[in-house]
């Protein structure tokens, strides 16, 4: 969304509210894909229809006719939003000849054509055929190397959000590599936190917004972390403090479908509502971690809004005492990221919703859901 930048010479809501029907329009006429925003055109100046429906189970009762029609097809995609939620990539333990063990990952950069909502594709660029790439996950002051090999049709590169000298940093002159050709990444897992990692080929917005980049975790190691021991380990992958939580990586990102820098789809995870239509299942007795990242091209910012909860946040990751408390709305800028953890223990069942706290992000497919159970299978 862009309100001030006055292509038509015509700045605030006067010019913004034309460029919306604008946006719509594309999205109406994307064979029918996203049919249902009529349902949003209409209620163009209502903010979230449906709000707060009582403890219905019917998410289309919640929702009245907020959603896309049809089904994306995932299988096609090569990867299921719903999966991407927890797919940790926590790559191959080697041991170097000098006998260090080091994490090895490969990524391969592909051209791909996504369906990011239904009937409605986007000509992406990939790391490993998804977006959001791999979750990488690692610990606190492994060694990490990453095998980038170039299959795509442009320049491109990983650039890691870390700590790691210039010649790793994934940046023209430093690991941007042409088709054809790979690159070795490695550095050693520093901070602990929600990090990410993106493309910086040139022209930069274009190489992100296409779909380059992915969530790069790094789980503090409890041995560095004196006297938090106990939070260190419930963020320490495969630990049984770990296991008590659900954790989910939501990545924040909007595409360009016609090329004119504004975005006409908002998603977590690429998918346009795909957790509006099928509710992320949370088992109220266990707590809930999410690993929020902002990718989102082209808008200042993007949002989570947590419907009938609060929840503590760790901006980056990098602290194991929460930087802000008992809030229910983050704000992030692109790159930006950090940890939520809250709790549904004390609540009854039911449908909560979690989305952007811009509305017409919420219109355009950046709308989730969590389904609170009693117990779950
Ligand atoms: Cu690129």
């Amino acid at each position: 969304m862009r309100r001030n930048h006055g292509r038509d010479g015509v700045g605030g809501w006067t010019g913004w509210l034309p460029r919306l029907l604008d946006r719509r329009g594309v999205l109406l006429g994307a064979g029918g894909g996203i049919g249902a925003l009529a349902g949003a055109r209409t209620a163009l100046a209502a903010t979230m229809p449906g709000h707060h429906a009582g403890a219905s189970h019917d998410a289309h009762a919640v929702h009245g006719g907020m959603m896309t029609v049809g089904e994306v097809d995932h299988d096609r995609n090569g990867f299921d939003p719903h999966k991407l939620l927890n797919d940790w990539d926590t790559g191959t333990l080697r041991q170097d000849p000098d006998g260090r063990s080091v994490r090895e990952f490969r990524i391969v950069g592909e051209d791909k054509e996504i369906e990011i909502a239904p009937g409605l594709f986007f000509p992406a660029w990939t790391y490993n055929g998804r977006v959001p790439g791999p979750t990488l996950r690692v610990t606190e002051g492994e060694r990490v190397r990453v095998r980038f090999e170039n299959d795509g049709s442009h320049p491109h590169s990983i650039h890691f959000h870390g700590i790691h000298s210039a010649r790793m940093d994934g940046v023209p002159g430093a690991g941007v590599i042409g088709p054809g050709e790979e690159f070795v990444y490695e550095f050693d897992a520093f901070p602990m936190g929600c990090h990410l990692y993106h493309c910086h080929a040139l022209p930069l917005k274009r190489h992100i917004h296409k779909g380059m980049y992915g969530a790069f975790i790094v789980d503090p190691d409890p041995a560095r972390h004196p006297g938090e021991e106990a939070v260190a380990n419930s963020r320490l992958l495969g630990s049984p403090e770990n296991g008590r939580f659900q954790e989910f990586v939501m990545v924040m990102n909007a595409f360009d479908t016609n090329f004119d820098d504004e975005n006409e789809v908002y998603a977590v995870n690429s998918i346009a509502h795909a957790y509006s239509k099928q509710p992320i299942i949370i088992d109220r007795a266990r707590p809930v971690r999410v690993y929020l990242i902002n990718v989102t091209e082209f808008d200042p910012i993007n949002s989570f809004h947590l419907h009938g909860n609060f929840f503590d946040y760790y901006d980056h990751g990098t602290t194991l005492t929460p930087t802000l408390r008992t809030v229910d709305t983050v704000m992030q800028c692109q790159g930006q990221r950090g940890i939520l953890e809250f709790t549904y223990e004390r609540h009854e069942p039911g449908l909560y919703m979690c989305h952007a706290h811009q509305s017409e992000f919420v219109e355009l497919g950046w709308m989730s859901v969590f389904d609170v159970r009693e117990t779950v299978a």
